[in-house]
Parts: structure tokens; sequence; C-alpha cells
């Protein structure tokens, strides 16, 4: 349902009633917060959409099933509602509007964006080999960096001429992903960029659930993940950075659905929608939106649970440097260092007197319970 009419209306209503309603008072809260005295140049600023925290034995499977989505809870869903008519073409209550559902989620320790994107169009667009099919385009910027992506906006251009900068700068520091909705007969998606590799495993992978013919009306479900990267440059994978996906870290993003309706229409599309107020949201990654890595959801997090990383701080004195990661209330903590020392602390320093491989274990107990964390040989010192 398109509820909402559109730019004029983001531009004159500060934080919409929609988004208090679809996204919860924590993250407007949060969000006026991050935005402190010096607000960027993101589009709308004044709100975050929010990336679901998938526990990591519930990653989804990329099937077209979207029953591992079930968990996610419907303030992470952004809908019809939240794009922008962006040309024109369509009023956003117009019946042959694609209704789409998209929904974002991560998993700590994985830098991978996973998307349940599901639309119903009442005419799907997909015989055609080249740029004319129904499409949900995607930009990222996974650390926030802003700036252009696509060679046309680049200042270097004048510089460098335009294949250099394509070959150079384009898509290296955010991404844009032309996804095919459906792909029948091609690739799942365009990378708009010399960094194609970005769109095959063990970088991304997509699976479709869909049964209409091209020129039918129906039910289309796109499940998919992709790699976000710092660097993802022309050359391929060797040099790229991967941005590294942490709890509550902010990511740039935006979405586009491109929607033809005719295939005799030749180049020309009947709609291009955005969660950008941003048409050119393609090529420039300030006006991309926010999104926050959000941490799990209450229903997730265990009560209590020992966790702890370690440093070999200095080995010429076997000085090793115990980090407490533990979840939960905890009200103390016991250390056993494999070698018949203990402590208390919650992050001690300890010195070896031997060289040898140590079992350590961390002992935690609070209002929830005890946990115990064991690591063997993973404390060497020599
Ligand atoms: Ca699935
Ligand atoms: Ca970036
Ligand atoms: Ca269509």
């Amino acid at each position: 349902m398109w509820v909402d009419s559109g730019a004029q209306t983001w531009r004159n209503s500060g934080v919409n009633q929609n988004f208090i309603r679809a996204f919860g008072t924590a993250v407007v809260a949060g969000c006026v917060c991050l935005l402190g005295a010096n607000a960027r140049a993101l589009d709308r600023t004044n709100e975050v959409f929010k990336i679901f925290q998938f526990p990591a034995d519930k990653i989804p499977r990329i099937d077209g099933d979207t029953n591992d989505w079930n968990i996610v809870p419907e303030s992470y869903v952004i809908g019809s509602d939240r794009l922008v008519d962006d040309n024109g073409k369509h009023k956003p209550t117009d019946p042959s509007t694609p209704k789409i559902r998209v929904r974002v989620g991560w998993v700590k320790g994985l830098n991978r964006l996973y998307f349940l994107y599901e639309a119903d169009d009442d005419y799907w667009d997909f015989s055609l080999p080249g740029l004319h099919n129904d499409t949900f385009e995607l930009v990222v910027d996974g650390d926030l960096s802003g700036g252009p992506l696509i060679e046309r906006f680049m200042p270097a251009r004048n510089i460098l001429g335009q294949w250099e900068a394509y070959l150079t700068l384009q898509g290296a520091q955010a991404q844009n992903y032309h996804i095919f909705t459906p792909a029948a007969g091609k690739d799942w998606c365009m990378v708009w960029g010399p960094e194609r590799w970005v769109k095959e495993l063990p970088y991304a992978n997509a699976a479709y659930n869909y049964h209409f013919k091209p020129g039918q009306p129906g039910h289309l479900v796109l499940e998919f993940w992709i790699t976000p990267f710092d660097y993802a440059g022309a050359e391929g994978p060797q040099r790229a950075v991967e941005s590294v996906l942490k709890e509550n870290k902010l990511i740039g993003m935006s979405f586009a659905v491109i929607d033809y309706d005719d295939v005799n229409s030749g180049g020309t599309n009947n709609g291009f929608w955005n969660l950008s107020r941003h048409h050119t949201m393609y090529g420039q990654a300030d006006e991309l939106c926010e999104f926050k890595l959000m941490p799990l959801e209450p229903q997730f997090v265990k009560p209590i649970e020992a966790q702890w990383s370690f440093q070999v701080v200095d080995m010429s004195r076997r000085l090793v440097a115990f980090k407490d990661l533990s979840v939960g209330v905890i009200k103390s903590w016991h250390w056993d260092f494999g070698d018949d020392k203990t402590s208390t602390e919650q992050n001690p320093i300890h010195a070896y007197k031997n060289p040898g491989h140590y079992v350590v274990v961390l002992d935690v107990e609070g209002p929830a319970g005890k946990s115990r964390r064991a690591k063997v040989w993973d404390v060497v010192v020599k």
C-alpha cells in the first residue's frame, strides 16, 4: 500500500509518523544522538533503517524459501510506502505499481548483507537479455565513506578521462547492483562497474522463487546476500578490502525499484521508486540512507554466556592479555590460566613461567546463572 505521498512529504515532515510506527522510538532516539551537532550529507539523516541480526544458528539459506525470515520482526520491513516516486511517471497510489517488502539482515562475524526482496507486480517484464527488465537496484557503501561511485560523477574524470576513471574509480568504494527481478537466461545482476567479480560466490549468492511468465502478474521472492567492500577494484579480489560488519555500525545504503511494464517500450521504464529521495543515489554515495547493523533481538540473546579473547602482549616475557567478552549480567569472573595460576579480575594480564600449550578456562556467574568457556591450546607461548 502506498500511504505516503513521496518526496514532498519527506521534506515537510521532520520525523515521519509512518517511520515512528514502523521503526519504533528506540532507533529514532539513537539517531538523534548519532547526528549530534554535525549532521552528515546523507539522505534522510533524521532516520536510521535497521538491519536484523540473525543468530549464527539461524542464517538464511539462499533457496527462495522465505521461512527463515519469519523471525525478523515487522519493524525491520521496508515497504513500498517508504519509497519515493522518483520521476513522476506513476502516482504512488497507482495500482500497477509494484508492491514491495524488503528485509535486510546480517550475521555477527560475517561480512555479508542478506536480503529478502518480495514484490507483487501486475506485469513482470523479464524476457529480454539487456537492461530492459524489472529491476531491484541496490547501492551499498559499507563504511559510509560517501563520495561518487559512478565514473561520470567523479571529479578526477576530467584528469583521468572516462575509461581510466571507470577502471580505477568506479565502484571501488561503494557498489551498485542492478538485480534483475527475475533473471531468466542471464546473470542475476549487473554490477555497474568493473568490479564484476563481486556478484559471484564467494562474495554473493542469489535465489528466486516465482511462478509467473513474462507479462503476467504475480509474486516474486528474491533472496540473496552480497559482500560490501571498502575497496573493490577492477583487478579482482586480490587487493580488495571487505567492509567489516560490526554490531551498531552504520552503513550507507539505498535501493530503487525500476519497473518495466511493456516489453515493446524499448529502453523506457514505467517507473522508478527510490528509498533515497535522490535519483542520483545510483552514483553518489552521499545520497544513500543510513542503515544500522542491529544487535540481536532480546529473544535471541542468551541470558549468560562466557566468552573471551586474548593477545600475546610480549612473547619474550610470555605475557598474555585476556579480554572478557561474556554476554549477560556478570557478577564474578574466575580465570584458570592452565598453569595452576588463577585470577578473579575481569580482564587479567598473565605472565607464563614456562613455554607450553595451555587450556585456559573462564567461569562467569551472574543472576542468570553460570557459564564456562574453555579454549584448548589457543594460548601458546614459547
Ligand atoms: Ca531461504
Ligand atoms: Ca565506502
Ligand atoms: Ca513490471
